[in-house]
């Protein structure tokens, strides 16, 4: 199968953690995880998200030690096996410079580089950096997230992010802004940002949706597990695209590649 290129880029999701919700376990073997990454690469992924700490609500902390034993290796043997662009899911400066002399070329961090020191690494590795809203921590965040107006409020974060990171020398060519679906937010807070997702292009940088089988998505299909979130997933993704998303962090690589080419296709793009 050949793979086909869509404008919007399609980011598969590879977990090294033991505890993660939707294929917690499965890919902690180095082994595994480089075949899984290879797996989503045939499929038209068009980079690769590697994370080593879960961040789903209640998840365990992980030591920096530990996050890199999970995925230092990975990068290293997926970096040599193929030229896809790889991104390094974390918030600690030390994986992220241990990650990017490893092979990866994109930072992900759910914590958008406000960690001690994060900015300055991030300034001097020279990568593209993807920075996610969230309110709250991981443990606490879904607890009661509160909000003026939920886009204004995230747009206002962005802003000060872009500016903390103009002024450490990374410039906004480099940035790519994620609002953070079910980071700190209710339902309703999710639904309205993907409604009004266009509104945060105008502060001039690239935009992340990741809607990929989380709970918002098994809210709206009556409470459906999170194997039966597939079609919903896509289709969240599509909606994300059509309202100004350039890249999508997903599992179900070949099912929303398919759902890019007829949207891309119908647009006569
Ligand atoms: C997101 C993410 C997760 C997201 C970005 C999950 C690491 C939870 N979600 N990174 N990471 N955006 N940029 O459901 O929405 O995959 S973890």
């Amino acid at each position: 199968m050949t793979i086909q290129r869509t404008q919007a880029l399609v980011m598969g999701i590879l977990n090294v953690t033991p505890d993660s919700f939707s294929d917690g376990g499965q890919y902690i073997n180095p082994k595994d995880a480089i075949a899984s990454a290879l797996r989503l690469i045939e499929q038209g992924a068009d980079i690769i998200d590697i994370g080593g700490e879960s961040t789903r609500p209640g998840a365990k902390l992980v030591s920096t030690a530990d996050e890199i034993e999970r995925v230092i290796p990975v990068i290293k043997a997926l970096s040599t096996a193929t030229n896809i662009p790889i991104s390094i899911d974390t918030s600690k400066p030390q994986v992220m410079e241990q990650a990017v002399a490893s092979g990866a070329s994109l930072i992900n961090d759910v914590n958008a580089l406000q960690a001690d020191g994060a900015l300055q690494i991030a300034a001097s590795l020279d990568v593209d950096v993807c920075l996610m809203h969230r309110q709250g921590s991981s443990q606490t965040m879904q607890q009661n997230p509160i909000y003026g107006d939920v886009v204004d409020d995230i747009r206002q974060f962005f802003q000060q992010r872009i500016e903390a990171c103009e002024q450490v020398g990374i410039a906004k060519e480099r940035i790519i802004l994620d609002p953070g679906f079910g980071f700190g937010k209710t339902l309703e807070h999710n639904l309205e940002i993907l409604r009004r997702f266009d509104e945060f292009k105008s502060l001039g940088c690239r935009l992340l949706a990741g809607l990929s089988r989380k709970s918002m998505i098994g809210a709206i299909l009556n409470n459906r597990d999170v194997k039966g979130r597939v079609v919903g997933s896509v289709t969240s993704a599509i909606i994300a695209v059509q309202n100004g998303a350039d890249i999508v962090r997903v599992h179900d690589v070949i099912e929303t590649k398919d759902a890019l080419l007829v949207l891309q296709a119908t647009k006569g793009e």
